[in-house]
C-alpha cells in the first residue's frame, strides 16, 4: 500500500481529531461543549490564553453550533477549522505564520 499524499492525510488527521475529541463520551459522532472546550484548550491553546474573557469560548460555540442542539458535529467543526484555516492563510499573505505569531 502507498503511503497517503499530503492532502489525503490531512484529511484523515482531521478527521480522526474529531473523533479524538467527540469520542471521549462514548459518541464520537458530536462535541459537546465540555468536548469542545477541551479540543480548544489544549490543541488551540495559543488561541484560547489570550482570550481572558471566559465568555468568548461560550459564544464561539453557538455560533458554530448551527441547528442549536448544543453540540458541534463534524461538519460545524469544519466551519472552525475552515475559519481558522482561512485566518491562518490571510497572515501567511500578510506576513509571518498565523500560529506562530499567536505564540
Ligand atoms: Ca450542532
Amino acid at each position: 500500500m502507498s503511503s497517503p499524499s499530503e492532502t489525503e492525510w490531512c484529511v484523515e488527521s482531521l478527521v480522526a481529531l474529531f473523533q479524538k475529541y467527540a469520542g471521549k463520551d462514548g459518541n464520537s459522532s458530536k462535541l459537546p461543549k465540555t468536548e469542545f472546550l477541551s479540543f480548544m484548550n489544549k490543541e488551540l491553546a495559543a488561541f484560547t490564553k489570550n482570550r481572558k474573557d471566559p465568555g468568548v469560548l461560550d459564544h464561539m460555540m453557538k455560533k458554530l453550533d448551527f441547528n442549536s442542539d448544543g453540540q458541534l458535529d463534524f461538519q460545524e467543526f469544519l466551519n472552525l477549522i475552515g475559519g481558522l484555516a482561512i485566518a491562518c492563510h490571510e497572515s501567511f499573505l500578510k506576513g509571518p505564520l498565523y500560529f506562530k505569531s499567536q505564540k
